[in-house]
């Protein structure tokens, strides 16, 4: 059943995008000889895939809530207090201090929860849980409520971790430590799974296709890229060049690039350089000091980037003032957008770039006139998945994911009058 629907879905875009046979659920054979290229992860041998995935015993969850070092008072997934402008960890907070991953735990394709995760405030091994990741964005980031939950609801759904555990691995498929019953839910990829949260030209990841499917390690000359771009500055203009430039490299070199609706949040995670990371001890610039060690990211004697092996919160680190909310984000990531537009859609197999139509994008581009209301309801409609799959190498969410959605989400933008998803 399920294949038959989903097989009809793609069938119209199979010779525009040539990749999507390898969707899971299609029947391939009822494509015709389409190239064979695998996007999303498939799990397995590949990288990211359950078999090389690290396995640590002995997971402990994040580190306790204490009311010594209270940071924003979140905890079990409720609302803090908002409050940010302190330091963190707090001075005298053991539980809190950097420790490096060790072999056996999993980190990913992001850097803000790769170092909550060094830091304890998610489960050190890289198994987190909804709760912990709303608690840990508000106690650590100052991100609102709202829009923690809507990044936690958005790890579990799109990422496919388990919406029964509500728990998520932050990068590899974990599926034996996340799953209620692997036998029921199938593979859980994780945060590393592709296309789905994860997408091509991120800042430092490479693209999927062009890396044998590692999208999620650190990539040195991309930061070195990135650097040279901003130039110590990793402000909202400078950011917006670059993401032009990773846009113009993935055209030119990746076959398969395919940049979807979901690849607007890739604009809402550069703006996190800018708003979250930033130091109150620094002025609240979004300096090279700050950055490079929010990214593990270690230059060399020759000049060269390379991983340090951790993601660090800075020495003296006081986080934003003010709560980074839904609006914040979503305004900051059409101001990114309209500076240095570019199309939407994807290189086709004739060499040719297909543009696409979704909501506020219309034949490939986003109008610097989007209403109020198509601005407020941008990431509820990616987040419900009112994005056709064959646009975006998702299938749509199930009835348990909007469920989901619908329980944690859908609260916060209930006063929008965006259009609810249909459960
Ligand atoms: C539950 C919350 C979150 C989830 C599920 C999440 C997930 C992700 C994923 C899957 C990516 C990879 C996207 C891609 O490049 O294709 C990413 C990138 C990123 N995330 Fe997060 N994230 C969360 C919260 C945060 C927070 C709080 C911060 C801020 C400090 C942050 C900072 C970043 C940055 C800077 C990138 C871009 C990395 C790059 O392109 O090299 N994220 N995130
Ligand atoms: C890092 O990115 C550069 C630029 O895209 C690419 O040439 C290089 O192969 C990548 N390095 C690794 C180790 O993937
Ligand atoms: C080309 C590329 O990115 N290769 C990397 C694939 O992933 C492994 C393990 O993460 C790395 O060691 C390779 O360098
Ligand atoms: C390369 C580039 O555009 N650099 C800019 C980074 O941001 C600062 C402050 O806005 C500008 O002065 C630089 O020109």
């Amino acid at each position: 059943m399920k294949n038959i629907a989903f097989a009809s879905l793609f069938v119209a875009s199979a010779s525009a995008f040539p990749w999507v046979v390898d969707q899971p659920g299609v029947d391939s054979s009822l494509l015709g000889a389409g190239r064979k290229i695998r996007r999303q992860q498939a799990g397995g041998n590949q990288a990211g895939g359950a078999a090389t995935c690290p396995f640590n015993a002995n997971h402990q969850g994040a580190a306790p809530y204490n009311s010594k070092y209270p940071y924003n008072g979140a905890q079990n997934g409720a609302p803090g207090k908002g409050v940010g402008g302190y330091q963190v960890p707090a001075p005298g907070d053991a539980a809190h201090q950097y420790v490096a991953p060790g072999p056996n735990d999993i980190r990913g394709p992001c850097p803000g929860l790769n170092a909550a995760a060094n830091h304890n405030f998610l489960s050190h091994d890289g198994i987190t849980t909804f709760n912990e990741l709303v608690d840990a964005q508000q106690n650590l980031y100052n991100v609102g409520y709202d829009l923690a939950t809507l990044l936690a609801a958005l790890g579990l759904t799109l990422t496919d971790g388990d919406l029964v555990t509500e728990k998520l691995s932050i990068g590899c498929d974990a599926t034996t430590r996340t799953s209620f019953s692997p036998v029921l839910t199938g593979s859980e990829p994780g945060l590393d799974g592709h296309n789905k949260f994860e997408a091509d030209s991120s800042l430092t990841r490479n693209d999927y296709f062009l890396a044998d499917g590692d999208n999620y390690s650190f990539n040195g000359t991309l930061f070195g890229m990135m650097q040279d771009t901003c130039q110590g500055n990793f402000n909202r203009e400078n950011l917006s060049k670059y993401r032009l430039q990773r846009y113009d490299q993935s055209v030119a070199e990746n076959p398969n690039f395919f940049f979807g609706p979901l690849t607007l949040l890739l604009y809402g995670a550069a703006s996190f350089l800018y708003t979250l990371m930033p130091n109150g001890n620094h002025n609240y610039a979004p300096d090279l000091e700050t950055i490079s060690s929010f990214f593990g990211a270690e230059q060399q004697s020759d000049g060269t980037w390379k991983f340090n092996g951790g993601e660090r919160i800075p020495d003296n680190w006081v986080n934003r003032v003010s709560p980074y909310t839904n609006n914040d984000v979503t305004t900051e990531i059409l101001a990114m957008y309209l500076e240095n537009p570019v199309l939407f859609g994807g290189n086709t197999a004739d060499g040719s770039f297909d543009t696409l139509n979704f909501g506020a994008i219309k034949d490939g581009k986003i109008s610097a006139s989007i209403d109020g209301a198509d601005t407020a309801c941008l990431l509820y409609q990616l987040v419900t998945g009112q994005v056709p799959s064959y646009l975006n190498g998702v299938i749509t969410p199930t009835v348990d994911a909007l469920d989901f959605i619908a329980s944690k989400v859908a609260p916060s933008f209930k006063n929008l009058g965006c259009p609810l998803a249909l459960t």
